[in-house]
């Protein structure tokens, strides 16, 4: 039997065991069961129930590489970022997170709170279920975490003592590949969907223009150490039901573009939308359904802007940023960012390795097609005028008129 004092990954049982020899959570004659229920590209996730009490909880685990693929080697430090992470986040946005209860530096493993009775976004949108208390919790959630870890607010050497405490290569390596550079070229190991790979080659890999923004932008992401970014906050790691929100999986957590979280937001929420489009039968519940999306896509550019700028005058401590205009400044650019990572994950997801659920399950090839029409249509025009693309009628302008253009082009 192990005894947990050199790392190895573990398999349900060792987690049983785990819990037995290593946790304080469980009579030590619980009848525990035990599942392994991570469906993420990274991560094996155990959840643990003693089957008298129903108590249960998650030990989430790291592996030495990604389960999407092992061309992936990932250091299992990053359970350490997010469980540090999620400490912190906790205390910034209460109650938007899942509690943590320990974190072992060995095992590389953190023990969480079991969120069974939430569903995992993505999934949810799938079902074409609808969240109208999501737009406000995500924007206190962004509002709170990317504010208060900036240089406005938090102490110039803590802060940088926080850059330090959350440098994490391996993970920022993924996204500058995966997110930055191969969905525009026909880089080999994109996973395009055949008859897609016409017009990307097209609009996307022909346009030089369109390759020197994204040039830009990866720069941008690599040097800008501005806030204690997620940096994944996508629909896949975000857990709801009907009066709450818990973000989780905060493991490409460091200090990066604030726009970067709210960009994943936006575009997540368009790959719902496309879905919608193409897999509902014309009706009432389309109708609202896909009315929804869009709204709530406005509400997350409108609300996340207003609750930014209302913390900014509460809570800014560095002097300079006091200055007339330098809160609109500051915020204009966080927006830049955001349409342009936008635009960067639409793109992504629908070319590049790690697709989506929204896009790769829409049976009908003709009804795919365009849907990721709708996406890299989107994706372009928010990675070049995001300078201009700022409130949420300026979203949701930019989503109608590239459904219109994917029926044509
Ligand atoms: C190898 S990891 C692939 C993707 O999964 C994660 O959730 C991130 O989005 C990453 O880009
Ligand atoms: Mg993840």
């Amino acid at each position: 039997m192990a005894d947990f004092s050199a790392y190895f990954t573990m398999k349900e049982a060792d987690a049983v065991e785990y819990a037995r020899a290593k946790l304080d959570v469980f009579p030590r004659d619980a009848r525990l069961s035990c599942k392994e229920i991570g469906d993420g590209n990274l991560n094996y996730v155990f959840r643990l129930k003693d089957e008298e009490t129903g108590k249960s909880i998650i030990i989430k685990q790291a592996g030495p590489v990604a389960r999407l693929s092992d061309e992936f080697v990932v250091s299992p430090d990053r359970n350490r970022i997010e469980y540090d992470i999620l400490a912190l986040q906790n205390e910034l946005a209460p109650g938007l997170v899942p509690a943590v209860y320990g974190y072992d530096p060995v095992m590389n493993c953190t023990v969480m709170e079991d969120l069974s009775e939430y569903v995992v976004m993505r999934k949810a949108l799938l079902e074409h279920r609808i969240f109208p208390l999501f737009a406000d919790h995500i924007t206190t959630f962004m509002a709170n975490t990317l504010l208060l870890t900036s240089d406005v607010v938090m102490n110039h050497k803590e802060k940088k003592e926080r850059v330090k405490q959350f440098i994490n290569p391996d993970l920022c390596e993924i996204t500058e590949d995966l997110v930055y550079t191969e969905p525009f070229y026909d880089c080999p190991r994109n996973d395009i969907f055949e008859p897609t790979r016409e017009f990307a080659r097209r609009y996307l890999w022909e346009d030089e223009s369109l390759q020197l923004e994204t040039a830009k932008l990866k720069f941008e992401f690599m040097n800008h150490a501005q806030s204690l970014i997620h940096g994944d906050l996508h629909t896949g790691s975000i857990f709801v039901k009907a009066d709450s929100t818990k973000v989780f999986d905060p493991e490409f957590a460091f200090y990066g573009p604030a726009g970067y979280d709210v960009g994943n937001v936006i575009a997540n929420l368009i790959f719902a939308y496309a879905n919608g489009l193409q897999t509902m039968p014309e009706g009432p519940e389309k109708a609202e359904y896909t009315g929804w999306l869009l709204e709530t896509i406005r509400q997350v550019a409108d609300k996340f802007q207003e609750k930014f700028l209302n913390l900014f005058h509460e809570r800014a401590t560095e002097r300079t940023a006091k200055y007339p205009g330098f809160d609109k400044y500051y915020l204009g650019q966080i927006m830049k960012d955001t349409s342009a990572v936008a635009g960067l994950e639409l793109c992504r997801r629908t070319l590049g390795i790690a697709g989506v659920k929204d896009l790769t399950t829409i049976e009908d090839a003709a009804r795919r097609l365009e849907a990721e029409k709708l996406c890299l249509i989107a994706g372009k025009t928010f990675i070049l005028r995001r300078s201009e693309i700022v409130t949420g009628d300026d979203y949701v302008k930019v989503i109608k008129e590239s459904e219109a253009l994917a029926i044509t082009r």
